[in-house]
Order: C-alpha cells, then sequence, then structure tokens
C-alpha cells in the first residue's frame, strides 16, 4: 500500500524542508505542494549545484517523480514560467512533469502592488515584514470569492469582464486610500492571457490525478512552505503568512481525503529562526561577533532565500514546538542544521514561559500573548567536536546526542532523522 508523507515546517520557516523532500523523494512518484506561492523559497543543493525553488516542488530535481501545485497554492504564472525557464536552462526537464490545479487563485501584479502599499503604511512595530510577492491580498480576494482562478485564464470571453471589476475595487483602494498608482486593466489582461496559452498543457485536475497515482501504488510526498509557527489561524497572528501551513492543509489544499495523510513529518531546526515582524521570545543578539546568535546568523548563513534579508536567530523553543506538535499531529521529527551549533560551549533549551505571573509550557495563541511571555530555560553542554556531514548516530559527539534526545524528551515528539548538511547523504536516520 502506498504511504504519504506530509512534510511541514515546524517553527518560523526555513528549517531545511526542500532537502529532506528531496531526500524523501527516492521513494515517491509525487511531490505536492499545498499552499502558499512564492513566497517560499526552498534550497536544495545537489553535488555542485545548487537549486532555488520557489513554486515548482522540490521533486522536480529528481527524474521520474510528478509535481503538482494543488489548489491551496496562490500562484503567480509569470513567476512560474520564469522559474521554469530558469529550470529547464539547468537542464531539468519540467514541462510534461508539473500539474496545475485549475482552482489555484491567480496573483496579478495589482496583489504585489497592494503587499508592498500596505507595508509601506504600516509603523514599524505593526509591519508585518511581508515578502511583498503579493500573497496576502490574492488570499484576500480567494475568501472574498472575487479571486481570478487557473481556471478562469482559460475562458477569455468571461475574464476581461471579470478582470475590469475586481482591477476597478482594488485600483480604488491604491489610488484613494494607500496613495499608490492604478494599474492598466490591458496590460494585465495581455500578459496574462500570454502566459495562460505557456501553463495550459499543464493544467488538470490534481485531485483525481493524486487518488489515481495512490491506487497505482504510488507514495506522494506532501510538500509545505513557511512553517506552522507562520499559520493563518494557528501561528502569532496577525505577524504570520496568509495561508495554513498545519498538515491538514495538504487535504484541503490539495482534494485529497485525510486518510490519505499516513505519516507526518516535523521539520524543525537546532536552533529557532524568524524573517520578518512579530514576537519572537528566544531570540538573540545576532550582531555581536563571538556570541552564539551571531554563530547561527553567520555560520548558518541565514538569509532569506526570496529576499535576501536576514533572518532573526535564537535558542530552541520547545514550548512553541509542543504547539506544532500537537496542532500537526506530528508522528516524527527531522532536526536540521545541528552543525550550526558546533564549538558552542553552553546551548540553552527554551521549556516554558512566564507569563502574568504563571508558568507555560505551551505557546500561547496570537503575539500579543506571545510578545509578553519571557522564556524558562535551561542548559546543556555544548561540544567542540564537528558534526557538519555526519552519517551515523553512533559518530555523532555524546554532547550533541544528548541535546537531540532533550529535544526529543522535551517535545514529546521522537526524533527520526537528523540532517548535518544540505547533502542528501549528509543525513542520519533513527528510525
Ligand atoms: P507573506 O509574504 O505575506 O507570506 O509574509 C508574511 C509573513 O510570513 C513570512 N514568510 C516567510 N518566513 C520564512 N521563509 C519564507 N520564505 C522565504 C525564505 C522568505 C524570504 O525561504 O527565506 O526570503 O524572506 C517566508 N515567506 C513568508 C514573512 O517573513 C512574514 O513574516
Ligand atoms: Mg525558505
Amino acid at each position: 500500500m502506498a504511504k504519504n508523507i506530509v512534510v511541514v515546517g515546524t517553527q518560523w520557516g526555513d528549517e531545511g524542508k526542500g532537502k529532506i523532500v528531496d531526500w524523501l523523494t527516492d521513494n515517491a512518484g509525487g511531490v505536492v505542494r499545498f499552499q502558499g506561492g512564492h513566497n517560499a523559497g526552498h534550497t536544495l543543493v545537489i553535488g555542485e549545484k545548487e537549486y532555488k525553488l520557489n513554486l515548482v516542488p522540490s521533486g522536480i530535481v529528481r527524474d521520474g517523480v510528478h509535481c503538482y501545485i494543488g489548489n491551496g497554492v496562490v500562484l503567480d504564472v509569470h513567476h512560474l514560467l520564469s522559474e521554469i525557464a530558469t529550470l529547464e536552462a539547468d537542464g531539468l526537464k519540467v514541462r510534461g512533469r508539473v500539474t496545475i490545479s485549475p482552482g489555484c487563485p491567480v496573483i496579478l501584479p495589482y496583489h504585489s502592488a497592494l503587499d508592498r502599499a500596505r507595508e509601506a503604511k504600516r509603523c514599524s512595530d505593526t509591519k508585518i515584514g511581508t515578502t511583498g510577492k503579493g500573497i496576502g491580498p490574492t488570499y484576500e480576494d480567494k475568501v472574498a470569492r472575487r479571486a481570478l482562478r487557473v481556471y478562469d485564464l482559460f475562458h477569455p470571453e468571461t475574464l476581461s469582464a471579470k478582470l475590469k471589476e475586481v482591477l476597478e475595487y482594488h485600483n480604488f483602494v491604491l489610488t484613494q486610500y494607500l496613495d499608490a498608482e492604478p494599474l492598466d486593466h490591458a496590460t494585465i489582461l495581455a500578459q496574462a492571457l500570454a502566459d495562460a496559452e505557456q501553463i495550459k498543457p499543464m493544467v488538470g485536475d490534481v485531485s483525481a490525478a493524486l487518488y489515481a497515482a495512490n491506487k497505482a501504488g504510488q507514495n506522494l510526498l506532501f510538500e509545505g512552505a513557511q512553517g506552522t509557527l507562520l499559520d493563518i489561524d494557528h501561528g502569532t497572528y496577525p505577524f504570520v503568512t496568509s495561508s495554513n501551513c498545519v498538515a491538514g492543509q495538504a487535504s484541503a489544499g490539495t482534494g485529497v481525503g485525510p486518510g490519505m495523510l499516513h505519516y507526518i513529518l516535523g521539520i524543525t531546526k537546532a536552533y529557532t529562526t524568524r524573517v520578518g515582524g512579530g514576537p519572537f521570545p528566544t531570540e538573540l543578539d545576532i550582531d555581536t561577533k563571538g556570541t552564539p546568535g551571531y554563530q547561527m546568523s553567520t555560520v548558518g548563513r541565514e538569509f532569506g532565500t526570496v529576499t535576501g534579508r536576514k533572518r532573526r536567530c535564537g535558542w530552541y523553543d520547545a514550548a512553541a514546538m509542543r504547539r506544532s506538535a500537537m496542532i500537526n499531529g506530528l508522528t516524527g521529527l527531522c532536526i536540521t542544521k545541528l552543525d550550526v551549533l558546533d564549538g558552542i560551549k553552553e546551548l540553552k533549551i527554551c521549556t516554558g514561559y512566564k507569563l502574568d505571573g504563571k508558568t507555560l509550557d505551551l505557546l500561547p495563541l496570537g503575539a500579543d500573548d506571545v510578545a509578553r511571555c519571557e522564556p524558562i530555560y535551561e542548559s546543556m553542554p555544548g561540544w567542540s567536536e564537528t558534526t557538519f556531514g555526519v552519517k551515523r548516530w553512533e559518530d555523532l559527539p555524546q554532547a550533541a546526542r544528548d541535546y537531540l534526545l532533550r529535544l526529543e524528551q522535551v517535545t514529546g515528539v521522537p526524533v527520526a532523522i537528523v540532517s548535518t548538511g544540505p547533502e542528501r547523504d549528509e543525513t542520519i536516520v533513527r528510525v
């Protein structure tokens, strides 16, 4: 029987999901995206070559793996085409290996214009720090039932009028409320139609295709983007992205029943990072040389893949992880970037918080309470040896094993995999 795995980020994104999805594709027939859009940045290192993917599922770098973009994804068709062109220039065969759901809401130029204009209007402590890609405004259109979907791009007889109506509305907001320039209907329409022509052969019934693939015995991998703490419902709202990032979305965002999700693998960095605004209880100073935060930032090369922004860094937050484990229903954990901690003398793990005189062992809901949380730490000795590229559990320094086992204990989820470097064989399996 086919075994399907959902891979989700358990923190604020950038946990190293792309590498693990790629590693798991050895046993998969298909890789499926189910939420987010080109705000995602998945980096894959294959030998000498580094691939940066935003929309195309990570399975694309492996022959014979089919890639699916489910209805839960907001799709910038123009960006997708440029990503495909880059991958094909690198020698990968992409066309014929991707199926796009006609239900994906389409990101059009007014969405990124709205996203950027709104961020510009927010004052410094209310800025979300979005990627500016138009993700939020497109999900808004979806929920407001005015979005243009991939389906609409193939119905030019109604597309023009639908676009006119929605553009009039957004141009009003852009000019009257956000002091921004209006956008032109004819230009957007012409580009959308030209792009549509190019993706036409890739559009198909993703839900039905996934059922058929599974029935034929293929394993499927559902590739999450961003992370659980950025989930629109369960994250540090309003400092979140606009999609559900939790494992359950793999079902709604593709059109497969939850019974088809067999194993939920949570990816977690051995420390914590966050890019953009919002509370971060275990945050460290990343600018002072010689400090643990500086090491995480520099050795971990913590820069946004999409925007190039410096990511904020901090200690491992086990209380946030407990929340994540609960809402995803995690089966196992994969811990990444352990080597970044090599040489730090004393490691800290946040096991809970102090809030209003009470002790909590679970991340509270919403940004306001999280911002007031004071972390409670326990300390563990670090290790001086390198763990980079270690391939067997028993070859890890004892202190590193102790650290991982402690994470397992405090989060309550078994550590199934440890990733010790970007290459696929730099991976330790414990199950
Ligand atoms: P948006 O653009 O509306 O989704 O932004 C809302 C918040 O979600 C965060 N977000 C991310 N956080 C981590 N990684 C993401 N992808 C890129 C990467 C980010 C980058 O892989 O590095 O390059 O900056 C991602 N996408 C969205 C975002 O920072 C906001 O806090
Ligand atoms: Mg990323």
